[in-house]
């Protein structure tokens, strides 16, 4: 019998699966009322179900554990296993069982979402019938698909450390910057996690500019400003802008568009690199990035109201992705005031703050990191607010032209649900009263 723990969303997908497939299973939750118990119920899924505080007996006759990827390596049920020799392993992993086309993986601190997303757009618009799927929110175990000629799969290093075998055709890891430090003993442990996705891939298509991967054998490249490397597709910075390659021949510039940031060429690299490896054309891999629109939360542009350009930048959850926004943002405007704050991660905000001190006009605090990231932000006003709601108005009342950024760099669950609703609530406030 197989062990399910976890009834969030990849435990629900799970259940289904093998209750389909006639797969005895038990499934098991900390929690006493889990996210995805009452639709559980009503599927007739839970003949065998433990929720509240794990112990032993769980593991009677169990030959394999599927694993949550919320769910850490420090809980003592996976020592348990570990000790009684059960596997422990991931949805992706069992996904690879079961999958029957090529499948493609990326990983990375920031951009997976996004490079799933547009490759996945790339190649449906070349015809192809691609699955998106993992990370991104739909669990692989509920896209597996008989008809898909190809899965495009965002994996998170949380899925990759209980994955052991998989076949990737191809993945990237589209950058290492210090992220769930709170769940890894130290940042080299988090590292390893990430990198191994490489030893699963065909084709490994590496990010020359990021120095913890650039080591790794590659046999697909990308990279942004290096004259010196030797790669399928690359990029130029020309005045304010970039052009993008393929080897000597211009693609498209990036002011033809609509994602903007040094950030949104480097995905739109990886997706080509992907892309190139998996047979897709490149006439219309350069068409979709053209016309990519981004994701909703990642530096998506709202609304300009009196002159004013409005960013939801919601699912920046660590300093990293609010670096990258505000360095995006001022290569455009003179005056940016950013609302950031939520619960800040384990890492270290000081590069942030010196660039919130170049670059920003006014900060605006929300969340549980308030008080802390006021004392430690020098250079510019600073205020602390209780509700988004109030961030907007005072960010309303203070901006006369430029942009106003909601970029958190910190998680968002003191607040909401999760970034999409924290992205949501400012959109509202935002658009409110227009
Ligand atoms: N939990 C318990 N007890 C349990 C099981 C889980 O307390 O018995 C807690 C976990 O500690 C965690 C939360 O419940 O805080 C949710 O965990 P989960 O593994 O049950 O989550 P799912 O609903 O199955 O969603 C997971 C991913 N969640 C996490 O990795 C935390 C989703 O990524 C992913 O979209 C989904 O599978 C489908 O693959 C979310 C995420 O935040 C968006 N991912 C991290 C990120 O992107 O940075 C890695
Ligand atoms: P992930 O799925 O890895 O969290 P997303 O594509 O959802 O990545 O973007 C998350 C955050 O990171 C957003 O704030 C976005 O603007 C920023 N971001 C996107 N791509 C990159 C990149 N290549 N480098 C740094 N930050 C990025």
């Amino acid at each position: 019998m197989k062990l399910i723990l976890g009834l969030g969303i990849t435990g629900l997908s799970v259940a289904r699966f093998f209750s389909l497939h006639k797969i005895p299973y038990r499934i098991a939750d900390s929690r006493l009322s889990p996210p995805m118990l009452d639709l559980s119920e009503q599927e007739n899924l839970l003949s065998d179900c433990h929720l509240g505080d794990w112990n032993r007996s769980l593991l009677e006759g169990v030959t394999e554990i599927i694993i949550s990827p919320g769910i850490a390596e420090n809980e003592a049920i996976v020592a348990w296993s570990r000790i009684q020799d059960i596997p422990v392993t991931s949805d992706i992993e069992l996904f690879g069982r079961y999958a029957k086309a090529p499948i493609v993986g990326i990983s990375g601190s920031n951009g997976k979402s996004t490079v799933t997303q547009l490759l996945g757009e790339m190649a449906l618009s070349d015809g192809k019938h691609a699955v998106i799927c993992g990370n991104i929110g739909k669990p692989v175990m509920e896209s597996l698909n008989d008809d898909a000629d190809l899965y495009i799969v965002e994996i998170s290093s949380y899925q990759l450390d209980y994955t052991n075998n998989l076949n990737l055709l191809t993945g990237v890891i589209t950058n290492i910057t210090p992220d769930h430090l709170d769940r890894y003993p130290d940042f080299n442990d988090y590292i390893k996690s990430k990198l191994s996705l490489y030893s699963y891939c065909e084709i490994n298509t590496v990010n020359l500019n990021e120095p913890l991967v650039n080591k790794i054998k590659s046999d697909s490249c990308y990279v942004i400003d290096e004259s010196e490397f030797n790669c399928e597709f690359s990029a130029k910075k020309d005045a304010n802008s970039y052009n993008l390659f393929h080897g000597k021949n211009i693609l498209m510039s990036s002011d033809e568009l609509i994602v903007v940031g040094r950030h949104n060429v480097e995905n739109i690299l990886a997706a080509l690199s992907l892309g190139s490896q998996i047979g897709l054309s490149l006439k219309s891999m350069v068409r979709t990035a053209i016309d990519f629109k981004g994701l909703q939360h990642r530096l998506e542009w709202v609304v300009n109201l009196e002159g004013v350009d409005y960013f939801n930048d919601s699912k920046s959850t660590n300093a990293i992705s609010t670096i990258t926004a505000i360095e995006a943002l001022s290569d455009k405007y003179k005056s940016i005031i950013l609302i950031a704050g939520g619960i800040a991660k384990k890492e270290d905000y000081s590069k942030l703050f010196r660039l919130i001190s170049e670059k920003i006009d006014a900060v605006i605090l929300i969340g549980e990191s308030g008080t802390l990231f006021s004392q430690q932000i020098n250079g510019c006003p600073v205020s602390i607010v209780e509700s988004m709601k109030q961030a907007v108005i005072s960010s309303k009342a203070i901006a006369k032209e430029g942009a106003i950024l909601l970029s958190p760099g910190c998680a968002s669950f003191d607040m909401f649900v999760d970034f999409n609703e924290r992205g949501e609530v400012f959109k509202h406030h935002v658009l409110e009263g227009n």
